[in-house]
Protein backbone atom coordinates (compact mmCIF):
# COMPACT_ATOMS: atom_id res chain seq x y z
CA UNK A 1 0.00 0.00 0.00
CA UNK A 2 1.31 3.40 -0.92
CA UNK A 3 1.64 5.60 1.72
CA UNK A 4 1.11 9.04 0.24
CA UNK A 5 -0.29 10.64 2.71
CA UNK A 6 2.03 9.92 5.37
CA UNK A 7 2.63 12.26 8.34
CA UNK A 8 -0.93 14.21 7.22
CA UNK A 9 -3.37 14.65 9.66
CA UNK A 10 -7.31 14.38 7.76
CA UNK A 11 -10.46 15.24 9.29
CA UNK A 12 -13.78 13.46 7.70
CA UNK A 13 -16.98 14.26 8.49
CA UNK A 14 -19.93 12.22 8.84
CA UNK A 15 -17.35 9.69 8.79
CA UNK A 16 -19.63 7.03 10.93
CA UNK A 17 -21.08 4.85 8.05
CA UNK A 18 -21.40 5.10 4.48
CA UNK A 19 -19.39 7.35 2.35
CA UNK A 20 -17.59 9.14 4.65
CA UNK A 21 -16.14 5.48 6.87
CA UNK A 22 -14.67 5.11 3.27
CA UNK A 23 -13.06 8.08 3.14
CA UNK A 24 -11.85 7.98 6.63
CA UNK A 25 -10.49 3.86 5.74
CA UNK A 26 -8.80 4.89 2.34
CA UNK A 27 -6.97 7.71 3.61
CA UNK A 28 -5.59 6.23 6.86
CA UNK A 29 -4.38 3.31 4.51
CA UNK A 30 -2.14 6.22 2.29
CA UNK A 31 -0.75 6.94 5.65
CA UNK A 32 -2.81 9.82 7.17
CA UNK A 33 -3.57 10.39 10.63
CA UNK A 34 -7.31 10.17 10.19
CA UNK A 35 -10.02 12.08 12.53
CA UNK A 36 -13.73 10.44 12.32
CA UNK A 37 -15.75 13.15 12.61
CA UNK A 38 -19.90 12.19 13.30
CA UNK A 39 -22.74 13.84 15.58
CA UNK A 40 -23.32 10.07 16.12
CA UNK A 41 -20.66 9.98 18.43
CA UNK A 42 -20.85 6.03 19.18
CA UNK A 43 -21.09 5.13 15.50
CA UNK A 44 -17.44 7.85 14.91
CA UNK A 45 -15.89 5.54 17.81
CA UNK A 46 -17.01 2.20 16.09
CA UNK A 47 -15.50 3.72 13.07
CA UNK A 48 -12.62 4.63 14.03
CA UNK A 49 -11.53 1.47 16.19
CA UNK A 50 -12.49 -0.59 12.88
CA UNK A 51 -10.11 1.56 10.94
CA UNK A 52 -7.80 0.68 13.68
CA UNK A 53 -4.45 2.86 14.54
CA UNK A 54 -4.48 6.20 12.62
CA UNK A 55 -7.75 6.56 13.44
CA UNK A 56 -9.20 8.79 16.24
CA UNK A 57 -13.01 9.43 16.80
CA UNK A 58 -14.13 13.33 17.56
CA UNK A 59 -17.80 13.42 17.47
CA UNK A 60 -19.41 17.06 16.17
CA UNK A 61 -22.52 18.49 14.55
CA UNK A 62 -21.34 20.78 12.03
CA UNK A 63 -24.55 22.70 11.75
CA UNK A 64 -23.61 23.59 15.81
CA UNK A 65 -20.86 26.61 15.43
CA UNK A 66 -19.89 26.17 18.86
CA UNK A 67 -19.84 22.43 18.02
CA UNK A 68 -17.43 23.09 15.19
CA UNK A 69 -14.98 25.68 17.23
CA UNK A 70 -15.05 22.68 19.60
CA UNK A 71 -14.23 20.56 17.32
CA UNK A 72 -11.40 22.48 16.09
CA UNK A 73 -9.63 23.19 18.97
CA UNK A 74 -9.67 19.69 19.84
CA UNK A 75 -7.44 19.33 16.58
CA UNK A 76 -5.18 22.07 17.43
CA UNK A 77 -4.38 20.47 20.97
CA UNK A 78 -3.87 17.43 19.42
CA UNK A 79 -2.61 17.76 15.67
CA UNK A 80 -1.72 21.57 15.57
CA UNK A 81 -4.06 21.35 12.23
CA UNK A 82 -5.47 19.52 9.27
CA UNK A 83 -3.89 18.67 6.13
CA UNK A 84 -6.83 17.51 4.52
CA UNK A 85 -10.68 18.02 5.45
CA UNK A 86 -13.29 16.33 3.76
CA UNK A 87 -16.54 17.76 3.95
CA UNK A 88 -18.85 14.84 3.53
CA UNK A 89 -21.46 14.98 6.27
CA UNK A 90 -24.89 15.33 5.07
CA UNK A 91 -28.54 14.58 5.58
CA UNK A 92 -29.72 12.46 2.04
CA UNK A 93 -33.43 12.99 2.23
CA UNK A 94 -36.02 11.67 0.21
CA UNK A 95 -38.97 14.32 0.02
CA UNK A 96 -41.55 15.12 -2.65
CA UNK A 97 -41.87 18.73 -4.04
CA UNK A 98 -45.70 18.93 -1.97
CA UNK A 99 -43.64 17.86 1.57
CA UNK A 100 -41.01 20.31 1.04
CA UNK A 101 -42.01 22.84 3.54
CA UNK A 102 -39.46 26.13 5.41
CA UNK A 103 -38.98 23.45 8.44
CA UNK A 104 -37.49 21.29 5.90
CA UNK A 105 -35.27 23.43 3.54
CA UNK A 106 -33.63 25.18 6.67
CA UNK A 107 -32.40 21.93 8.38
CA UNK A 108 -31.48 20.68 5.21
CA UNK A 109 -29.37 24.34 4.14
CA UNK A 110 -27.95 24.20 7.98
CA UNK A 111 -26.61 20.59 7.88
CA UNK A 112 -25.73 20.36 3.91
CA UNK A 113 -24.12 24.08 2.87
CA UNK A 114 -23.70 25.69 6.22
CA UNK A 115 -22.15 22.98 7.90
CA UNK A 116 -19.91 22.64 5.35
CA UNK A 117 -19.30 26.47 5.37
CA UNK A 118 -18.49 26.33 9.33
CA UNK A 119 -16.15 23.31 9.12
CA UNK A 120 -14.63 24.75 5.91
CA UNK A 121 -13.94 28.19 7.61
CA UNK A 122 -12.55 27.27 11.17
CA UNK A 123 -10.43 24.45 9.04
CA UNK A 124 -8.84 27.11 6.65
CA UNK A 125 -8.44 29.92 9.27
CA UNK A 126 -6.37 27.29 11.48
CA UNK A 127 -4.38 25.84 7.98
CA UNK A 128 -3.73 29.63 7.57
CA UNK A 129 -2.47 30.35 11.34
CA UNK A 130 -0.22 26.99 11.27
CA UNK A 131 1.34 27.37 7.96
CA UNK A 132 -0.37 24.22 6.22
CA UNK A 133 -0.98 23.75 2.60
CA UNK A 134 -4.12 22.33 2.78
CA UNK A 135 -6.51 20.52 0.76
CA UNK A 136 -10.26 20.87 1.12
CA UNK A 137 -12.60 18.27 -0.73
CA UNK A 138 -16.28 18.72 -0.54
CA UNK A 139 -18.73 15.82 -1.47
CA UNK A 140 -21.68 17.42 -3.17
CA UNK A 141 -23.88 15.47 -5.29
CA UNK A 142 -24.51 14.64 -9.46
CA UNK A 143 -27.98 15.54 -8.63
CA UNK A 144 -27.18 18.84 -8.48
CA UNK A 145 -26.72 18.42 -12.27
CA UNK A 146 -29.55 16.01 -13.10
CA UNK A 147 -32.04 17.81 -10.79
CA UNK A 148 -33.03 14.50 -9.53
CA UNK A 149 -36.66 14.13 -7.75
CA UNK A 150 -37.60 14.25 -4.15
CA UNK A 151 -34.33 15.92 -2.94
CA UNK A 152 -35.77 19.77 -3.93
CA UNK A 153 -33.45 21.31 -0.94
CA UNK A 154 -30.88 19.02 -1.22
CA UNK A 155 -30.13 19.92 -4.89
CA UNK A 156 -30.22 23.31 -3.83
CA UNK A 157 -27.95 22.67 -1.11
CA UNK A 158 -25.16 20.78 -3.28
CA UNK A 159 -25.32 23.74 -5.65
CA UNK A 160 -24.01 25.76 -2.72
CA UNK A 161 -21.59 23.64 -1.91
CA UNK A 162 -20.04 23.77 -5.41
CA UNK A 163 -20.34 27.42 -5.38
CA UNK A 164 -18.66 27.68 -2.11
CA UNK A 165 -15.62 25.46 -3.44
CA UNK A 166 -15.25 27.70 -6.17
CA UNK A 167 -15.46 30.67 -4.03
CA UNK A 168 -12.76 29.15 -1.74
CA UNK A 169 -10.27 28.41 -4.14
CA UNK A 170 -9.86 31.83 -5.57
CA UNK A 171 -9.39 33.45 -2.30
CA UNK A 172 -7.32 30.91 -0.82
CA UNK A 173 -4.83 29.76 -3.10
CA UNK A 174 -2.44 32.50 -1.99
CA UNK A 175 -2.24 30.07 0.90
CA UNK A 176 -1.24 27.22 -0.76
CA UNK A 177 -4.78 25.94 0.04
CA UNK A 178 -6.72 24.04 -2.43
CA UNK A 179 -10.38 23.45 -2.65
CA UNK A 180 -12.25 21.17 -4.98
CA UNK A 181 -15.31 18.84 -5.02
CA UNK A 182 -16.90 15.34 -6.02
CA UNK A 183 -20.15 14.66 -7.35
CA UNK A 184 -21.05 11.49 -7.00
CA UNK A 185 -24.16 9.43 -8.32
CA UNK A 186 -25.88 7.47 -6.64
CA UNK A 187 -23.90 5.34 -3.98
CA UNK A 188 -24.68 2.15 -2.30
CA UNK A 189 -23.97 3.36 1.51
CA UNK A 190 -25.86 2.33 4.52
CA UNK A 191 -28.35 5.69 4.42
CA UNK A 192 -29.43 4.95 0.86
CA UNK A 193 -29.58 1.43 1.85
CA UNK A 194 -32.04 2.26 4.48
CA UNK A 195 -33.99 5.10 2.26
CA UNK A 196 -36.27 4.75 -0.46
CA UNK A 197 -33.80 5.87 -2.92
CA UNK A 198 -32.09 1.91 -2.70
CA UNK A 199 -35.28 1.18 -5.13
CA UNK A 200 -33.61 3.66 -7.87
CA UNK A 201 -30.41 1.88 -8.65
CA UNK A 202 -31.81 -0.38 -11.70
CA UNK A 203 -32.99 3.36 -13.40
CA UNK A 204 -29.64 4.73 -12.34
CA UNK A 205 -27.99 2.09 -13.79
CA UNK A 206 -29.66 2.36 -17.07
CA UNK A 207 -28.11 5.88 -17.49
CA UNK A 208 -24.98 4.90 -16.72
CA UNK A 209 -22.33 4.85 -19.47
CA UNK A 210 -20.46 1.77 -17.00
CA UNK A 211 -22.63 -0.86 -15.38
CA UNK A 212 -22.88 -1.61 -11.71
CA UNK A 213 -23.79 -0.30 -8.69
CA UNK A 214 -21.85 2.68 -7.36
CA UNK A 215 -19.80 1.64 -4.02
CA UNK A 216 -18.31 4.36 -0.89
CA UNK A 217 -14.91 3.15 -2.50
CA UNK A 218 -15.24 4.37 -5.87
CA UNK A 219 -15.60 7.60 -4.21
CA UNK A 220 -12.97 7.14 -1.58
CA UNK A 221 -10.55 6.76 -4.51
CA UNK A 222 -11.07 10.47 -5.97
CA UNK A 223 -10.54 11.65 -2.44
CA UNK A 224 -7.38 10.04 -1.92
CA UNK A 225 -6.13 11.28 -5.20
CA UNK A 226 -7.55 14.72 -4.51
CA UNK A 227 -6.23 14.87 -1.39
CA UNK A 228 -2.74 13.41 -2.64
CA UNK A 229 0.59 15.96 -4.15
CA UNK A 230 -0.69 14.44 -7.38
CA UNK A 231 -3.61 16.53 -7.70
CA UNK A 232 -1.68 19.80 -6.37
CA UNK A 233 -2.15 21.87 -9.68
CA UNK A 234 -6.33 21.19 -8.95
CA UNK A 235 -8.48 23.40 -7.27
CA UNK A 236 -11.86 24.83 -7.87
CA UNK A 237 -12.93 21.96 -9.84
CA UNK A 238 -16.07 19.63 -9.77
CA UNK A 239 -15.09 16.28 -10.62
CA UNK A 240 -18.25 13.62 -11.42
CA UNK A 241 -17.90 10.38 -10.15
CA UNK A 242 -21.03 8.48 -11.42
CA UNK A 243 -19.71 6.30 -14.10
CA UNK A 244 -21.53 8.54 -16.93
CA UNK A 245 -24.93 9.04 -15.47
CA UNK A 246 -24.37 12.75 -16.34
CA UNK A 247 -22.09 14.23 -18.71
CA UNK A 248 -21.89 18.17 -18.61
P1 LIG B 1 -25.07 8.32 5.13
O1 LIG B 1 -26.42 8.80 5.55
O2 LIG B 1 -24.85 6.86 4.99
O3 LIG B 1 -23.98 8.91 6.13
C1 LIG B 1 -23.98 10.27 6.47
C2 LIG B 1 -23.28 10.47 7.80
O4 LIG B 1 -23.31 11.88 8.08
C3 LIG B 1 -23.98 9.76 8.95
O5 LIG B 1 -23.03 9.03 9.72
C4 LIG B 1 -24.60 10.89 9.76
O6 LIG B 1 -24.65 10.64 11.15
C5 LIG B 1 -23.63 12.04 9.44
N1 LIG B 1 -24.26 13.35 9.68
C6 LIG B 1 -25.52 13.74 9.34
N2 LIG B 1 -25.74 14.97 9.80
C7 LIG B 1 -24.60 15.37 10.43
C8 LIG B 1 -24.24 16.55 11.14
N3 LIG B 1 -25.10 17.57 11.31
N4 LIG B 1 -22.99 16.64 11.65
C9 LIG B 1 -22.13 15.59 11.51
N5 LIG B 1 -22.43 14.45 10.90
C10 LIG B 1 -23.66 14.34 10.36
O7 LIG B 1 -24.76 9.11 3.78
P2 LIG B 1 -23.85 8.73 2.51
O8 LIG B 1 -24.74 8.20 1.47
O9 LIG B 1 -22.64 8.00 2.94
O10 LIG B 1 -23.47 10.22 2.05
C11 LIG B 1 -22.19 10.80 2.30
C12 LIG B 1 -22.03 12.03 1.44
O11 LIG B 1 -22.15 11.69 0.07
C13 LIG B 1 -23.08 13.10 1.69
O12 LIG B 1 -22.51 14.39 1.52
C14 LIG B 1 -24.09 12.85 0.60
O13 LIG B 1 -24.86 13.99 0.30
C15 LIG B 1 -23.15 12.49 -0.52
N6 LIG B 1 -23.74 11.75 -1.63
C16 LIG B 1 -24.32 10.53 -1.42
C17 LIG B 1 -24.82 9.83 -2.50
C18 LIG B 1 -25.43 8.48 -2.35
O14 LIG B 1 -26.10 8.02 -3.28
N7 LIG B 1 -25.22 7.78 -1.23
C19 LIG B 1 -24.78 10.38 -3.77
C20 LIG B 1 -24.20 11.63 -3.95
C21 LIG B 1 -23.69 12.30 -2.86
C1 LIG C 1 -28.39 9.97 -8.70
O1 LIG C 1 -26.91 12.31 -3.88
O2 LIG C 1 -26.80 11.35 -6.76
C2 LIG C 1 -30.18 9.43 -5.53
C3 LIG C 1 -29.59 10.30 -3.18
N1 LIG C 1 -29.81 9.39 -6.84
O3 LIG C 1 -28.54 11.20 -2.82
C4 LIG C 1 -27.82 11.50 -3.91
C5 LIG C 1 -28.72 10.04 -7.25
C6 LIG C 1 -29.43 10.13 -4.62
C7 LIG C 1 -27.93 10.75 -6.37
C8 LIG C 1 -28.34 10.80 -5.04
Amino acid sequence: MSARLSGRTALVTGAAQGIGKAIAARLAADGANVIVSDVNADGAKAAAASIGSGAIAIAADISDAAAVSALFAEISERFGACDVVVNNASIVPFIAWDDVDLAHWQKIIDVNLTGTFLVSKAATDQMRAKGRAGRIVSIASNTFFAGTPNMAAYVAAKGGVIGLTRAMATELGKYGITANAITPGLIESDGVKDSPHNNAFDFVEMLQAVKGRGQPEHIADVVAFLASDDARWITGQTINVDAGMVRY
